[in-house]
């Protein structure tokens, strides 16, 4: 595979600091050099441009540095976008989860995807919903149609065929929505497999049917992964921690059947806040996650007994 790496040093969407530095602790980690080691071809096309909260007006307070965050996006929309277009999987360093309006916006601009959103929360506030007016928390519904239209059509033209139908969704591992945010996501026809679906139904099972419903988009699927949806005993070096997250082994079976579906055409590894961390344990896991969803193996390369 040819991987192109997007480092986006924003925390603006989030509520708290660092999570601008979550690129650097990502590659520190050492992620390069393990997706090399895994034979893939790697292209670092080094951090995109993103401003510093000190520097700027928070503007509207029911959607916090909406200028400044939608620059980025618009850089990121685009460098996705051409990854694409080129046969490569982008994989996008983050950075607060915002940034995943602009990720896939730029995968799903002419294409037809599915996304996998996993996730702690929903992401699925519009402003009159959001507890907060941080931009992190609307993403997928910005996505999906709902919310702000300057959210909606990031830059007018350029994103305009680029949105995402609810029923090709997944929302996987959440277990903290705001109440309106419920309803909007009931009323959008979002598949929402939460934290008691998983203890019902296991982590496998959860993912096959996940998988499926993103999986019926004609060109595959985007995976927005937020490392906050691993429990806070796992992954202590993020902003927004619930507690009850997926287990170390878990989050390792997700990143396994998308990589055996063989359909993922983009990845966000999103939230590693290094001021939280405990000597970046949490960027450590999130190379190991996107090294497994991106084909690493103890043993099998293709499971015998997993049909997707
Ligand atoms: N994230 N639902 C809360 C809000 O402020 O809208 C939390 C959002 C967290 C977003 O972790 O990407
Ligand atoms: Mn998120
Ligand atoms: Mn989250």
């Amino acid at each position: 595979m040819l991987i192109d790496l997007i480092g986006v040093p924003l925390d603006l969407g989030a509520g708290r600091r660092g999570v601008d530095m979550g690129p650097s602790a990502i590659r520190y980690a050492g992620l390069r050099s393990q997706l090399e080691e895994l034979g893939h071809t790697v292209i670092d096309r080094g951090n995109l441009t993103a401003s510093i909260a000190e520097t700027l007006p928070v503007g509207d307070l029911t959607l916090r540095y909406f200028e400044p965050i939608r620059d980025t996006l618009i850089q990121l929309a685009s460098e996705v976008d051409q990854s694409c277009s080129q046969g490569h999987v982008p994989v996008v360093l983050g950075g607060d989860h915002s940034l995943g309006l602009g990720s896939v916006s730029g995968a799903a601009h002419n294409r037809d995807i599915g996304v996998l959103w996993i996730d702690a929360h929903g992401d699925f506030n519009i402003p009159s919903t959001s507890p907060s007016g941080n931009i992190h928390g609307m993403p997928l519904a910005a996505l999906c149609g709902y919310g702000d239209e300057r959210l909606i059509h990031l830059s007018g033209q350029r994103l305009a065929n680029s949105m995402i139908n609810p029923h090709r969704v997944a929302l996987v591992a959440v277990r903290d929505l705001d109440p309106e945010e419920r309803q909007l996501l009931t009323e959008a026809g979002v598949q929402v497999f939460a934290t008691e679906y998983i203890d019902r139904y296991g982590m496998y099972e959860t993912m096959v049917r996940a998988i499926s419903v993103a999986n019926q988009a004609r060109d595959g699927f985007y995976v927005s992964f937020d490392l906050d949806v691993l429990d806070p005993a796992v992954a202590p070096g993020v902003g927004t921690p619930v507690p009850g997250g997926l287990t170390y082994r878990e989050a390792h079976l997700a990143a396994e059947l998308i990589a055996e579906s063989g359909r993922m055409i983009g990845l966000d590894i999103v939230e590693v806040n290094p001021i939280l961390d405990d000597r970046n344990r949490t960027a450590t896991v999130a190379v190991e996650i996107a090294l497994s969803t991106l084909g690493k193996r103890v043993w099998h390369k293709q499971h015998p007994r997993t049909a997707l």
